[in-house]
């Protein structure tokens, strides 16, 4: 049988894209290595920040609005919790790219933004550390998504609106064409659309078709700590990015009692995704363990720490674009650490790409053929 679309890693890009194109009539296939959501990618740990005031520029902000509002139809048709409104809280200098795009973000946009000084930030907050150079911009709207809730109400979806979903199924090459052959461990899949999601995969994957993308897979780690719940707990305290000029962090307050979550957003060490991860380990807890200790002084011990993998642009700037090579193949990738809140509407977009050959959305700071200048 030939399908209309294969996609190629079924995680939240992917899952979510199959039940939008199942929805839109098309016969799909998702194929994974794993059985998503699983724990050896990008989208475990329970929770993701969602906000809209968007430090990484003011050009994400339509693009995470329509995810916003998706995520919310989302929650409707699943009659499950995926959302949570505790507010986003951006610390930094005021004069740093990212608190400036925060601003520029919430006044192009009209968004709801509180800008306050460290000293009413720490009345508001009497568990948060703010330095006296330091703004803290808080975005009450914006908030949590319960990351692996997100990808089983997809799945559920997906399945119902007739997708078929191969798990534990490794892609080993792609052999592009009007119909592309999908070659796995046990079988050959033919369709006459490919969409490649693969997450850290993404460039082994594409080097079979002998096209090089420049994404680097990276080990991050995060921890939970103990927390008194009325300084930290989720009714009280904010999820929180802290740009730190030469580091950045990011959190989340104690939900449902698991106490405080704290990630490392840069930096990590390139890694092949098909090696067991580094266990989360000493040096990790120690870095953490800084952080937590100067911003939020009175969390209680660290329970457990985990690890995951990012997969990294250069730019840090996703990559959704057709294959310059192969107009039947879209290739969604590299979204550093940044984009899972996207993926719902992602799903949408990759839609629009197979269906339509163009997208509502802008996609001109997605180009795959940037890096090449
Ligand atoms: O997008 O808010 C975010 C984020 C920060 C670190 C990881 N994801």
């Amino acid at each position: 049988m030939i399908y209309d679309v294969i996609i190629i890693g079924a995680g939240s890009m992917g899952m979510a894209t199959g039940y939008y194109l199942a929805k839109a009539g098309k016969n799909v296939l998702m194929i994974d290595a794993l059985n998503p959501p699983h724990e050896e990618g990008s989208h475990h740990g329970e929770t993701r920040i969602i906000r809209f005031a968007y430090g990484e520029g003011a050009s994400y902000v339509p693009f995470v609005k329509r995810a916003g509002e998706l995520w919310m139809e989302l929650e409707a048709l699943s009659n499950e919790s995926l959302f949570l409104q505790t507010g986003v809280v951006n610390v930094g200098e005021p004069s740093h790219s990212f608190i400036k795009n925060v601003k520029a973000s919430a006044e192009l946009y009209d968004l709801a933004l509180e800008q306050y000084s460290a000293d009413i930030a720490m009345k508001k907050w009497p568990g948060l550390f703010v330095p006296e150079n330091f703004v803290a911009c808080f975005e009450p709207t914006a908030g949590i998504l319960r990351v692996e809730a997100c990808i089983h109400a997809y799945k559920k979806l997906a399945m119902e609106a007739g997708a078929a979903l191969h798990t534990n199924e490794k892609v080993q090459s792609i052999q592009a064409g009007s119909i592309i052959k999908v070659q796995t461990e046990n079988n050959i899949y033919e369709s006459k659309q490919l969409i490649v999601t693969a997450g850290a995969w993404i460039t082994e994957l594409l080097q079979t078709m002998d096209i090089p993308i420049p994404v680097t897979p990276t080990r991050k780690t995060f921890a939970w700590f103990e927390a008194d719940e009325k300084l930290y707990g989720e009714n009280v305290f904010p999820a929180y990015c802290f740009e730190l000029g030469d580091s950045t962090y990011y959190g989340f307050p104690s939900i449902d009692g698991v106490g405080l979550k704290l990630g490392r957003h840069d930096g990590g060490e390139a890694i092949n995704p098909n090696d067991p991860l580094r266990p989360f380990d000493e040096q990790d807890s120690i870095d953490l363990l800084n952080f937590i200790q100067q911003f939020m002084p009175q969390h209680g011990a660290l329970n457990y720490g985990k690890t995951c993998k990012y997969s990294m642009t250069p730019d840090e700037d996703f990559i959704i674009d057709f294959l310059p090579e192969h107009q039947n193949i879209i290739v969604a990738a590299g979204f550093s650490g940044h984009g899972f809140k996207f993926s719902s509407a992602v799903g949408e977009v990759l839609t629009e790409l197979t269906l339509n050959g163009q997208s509502k959305q802008d996609l001109s700071l997605f180009k795959i053929n940037r890096f090449n200048k």
